[in-house]
């Protein structure tokens, strides 16, 4: 066997090792009390695989390291609005009190015709989203929330910024919500 090929080999080995040790970066098991950072970029949540368990009280800190202004909703079921994706059908913070800080994080559902415009919103309306936070380049929020025992099974996060152009780039994720 040639030398390149026996080094190749061993570089292999080593890149398997290393991925072992280091754990997957991607995916995050949050304790009772305990709270995981997820950072939202172009186009991704990183991580993209969160683990809680139903009847603890878990904090998710939205940090945007990105340079475009992102959103996170939990959900289920994508919804799709005049032909663009905005957000779930099923809120998973519906009848659910999530403590945020800055509270000003919070987008509101709003009644109002889609033609009005506010700020960056504009050509970017879903104003009937459920609960969803919006953080600008730089900016970070909490949401301290407990999970209810109805809730154990798969959730998704995402972002639908740009009519839903966000998350077809992949800015989207998974909560998993384990039996307590
Ligand atoms: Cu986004």
């Amino acid at each position: 066997m040639s030398r390149s090929k026996l080094s190749l080999i061993g570089l292999i080995g080593m890149v398997a090792l290393v991925a072992a040790c280091g754990g997957d970066p991607s995916t995050a098991t949050v304790e009772d009390g305990g709270e995981v950072v997820i950072e939202a970029s172009e186009y991704q949540f990183t991580p993209d695989t969160i683990e809680v368990t139903a009847g603890s009280t878990v904090t998710f800190v939205i940090r945007n390291t990105g340079q475009l202004r992102h959103e996170f909703m939990i959900g289920r079921e994508v919804r799709v609005t005049d032909g663009a994706k905005d957000g779930f059908t099923m809120d998973f913070f519906h009848d659910l009190e999530p403590v945020v800080v800055p509270a000003d994080a919070v987008m509101e559902d709003m009644d109002m015709d889609t033609d009005t415009t506010m700020g960056d919103m504009e050509g970017d309306e879903h104003m009937d989203h459920g609960f969803m936070v919006v953080r600008q380049p730089d900016e970070e929020a909490s949401i301290t929330v407990t999970i209810p025992e109805d809730a154990v099974g798969d959730w998704e996060f995402g972002c639908f910024v740009e009519d839903g152009a966000h998350y077809e780039k992949g800015m989207m994720g998974t909560l998993t919500v384990v039996e307590g």
